[in-house]
């Protein structure tokens, strides 16, 4: 297992930013995991909670080919997802949000740190709402945890490794060129057939997700035009009964 080297925190402000911080000291695979984490983050500078639950992130210093870091978001997905959806049906919004219904459950934080078009380190950092019965009133109708959909606590140490050995597993897949990591994004996305609100920071369309690439982006027929994009271009909202665009 690849995943092996674990730091364990009683708390932390954020479990990503500690990598970030101090990855040069760390070996390859190192694993840090908060008890508490005080100042989350998300995606955008968008803030994460965390209660009663797992926040977990990953140090990644392989030389991987900067065209194949969108590929590692859906090596994430995968993995939290496999590690979920024994306990609850589960579904990956692509490309960072594992999804129960129309509640997010889990969130990952990808980030790299890039030195003359090198990638130096690839920091992955999962966030699964585990044990938490009472989010903030902004979460409240958006978010939901595995005790809150089960009606059962969770013990986090076996979750946590269970999603080390699934990240180990399709990380491994990844390297070894392989898909079915892949197919697991594709056969468990939320958002394939659907209409979505896109929004690429210029603009606002409704657009059809036609498919997630094995490349790690997804597709969408915008008008009558289809066009491939990456995670950072652009912010998908799924549109619900009654919602404009
Ligand atoms: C994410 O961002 O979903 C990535 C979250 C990654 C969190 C992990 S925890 C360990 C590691 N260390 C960190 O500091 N971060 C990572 P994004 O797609 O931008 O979603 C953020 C949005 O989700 C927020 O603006 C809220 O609306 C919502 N949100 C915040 N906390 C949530 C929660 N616990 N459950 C569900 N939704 C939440």
């Amino acid at each position: 297992m690849r995943f092996a080297h674990e730091l364990v925190f009683a708390s932390l402000p954020s479990t990503n930013l500690f990598l970030k911080e101090n990855f040069k000291s760390l070996p390859n695979y190192a694993v840090v995991h908060a008890k508490e984490q005080t100042a989350g983050r998300g995606r955008l500078g968008r803030k994460w909670f965390s209660g009663d639950d797992l926040a977990l992130s990953v140090l990644i210093k392989d030389a991987l080919p900067l065209d194949e870091l969108p590929k590692t978001a859906l090596v994430a997905a995968a993995a939290a997802w496999k590690t979920i959806h024994p306990l609850l049906p589960v579904a990956i919004k692509w490309p960072n949000d594992i999804v129960n219904g129309d509640k997010k459950i889990a969130g990952i934080l990808s980030e790299t740190v890039i030195d003359s078009q090198k990638l130096v380190a690839l920091i992955i950092g999962f966030g699964i709402n585990v044990n938490t019965l009472e989010f903030p009133a902004e979460l409240t109708e958006k978010a939901t945890s595995l005790a809150l959909a089960t009606g059962k606590r969770q013990d986090i140490d076996s979750l946590k490794q269970a999603l080390l050995e699934n990240l180990d597993h399709y990380f491994r897949d990844f390297l070894e060129g392989g898909n079915e990591f892949i197919e697991i994004t594709h056969a468990h996305s939320s958002l394939i057939g659907k209409e979505v609100i896109f929004d690429d920071f210029k603009t606002r369309r409704r657009a059809k997700v036609l498919d997630i690439l094995g490349n790690g982006n997804i597709l969408l027929e915008i008008g009558e035009e289809r066009r491939e994009y990456s995670s950072g271009e652009i912010t998908l909202k799924e549109i619900y009964r009654g919602e404009h665009a």
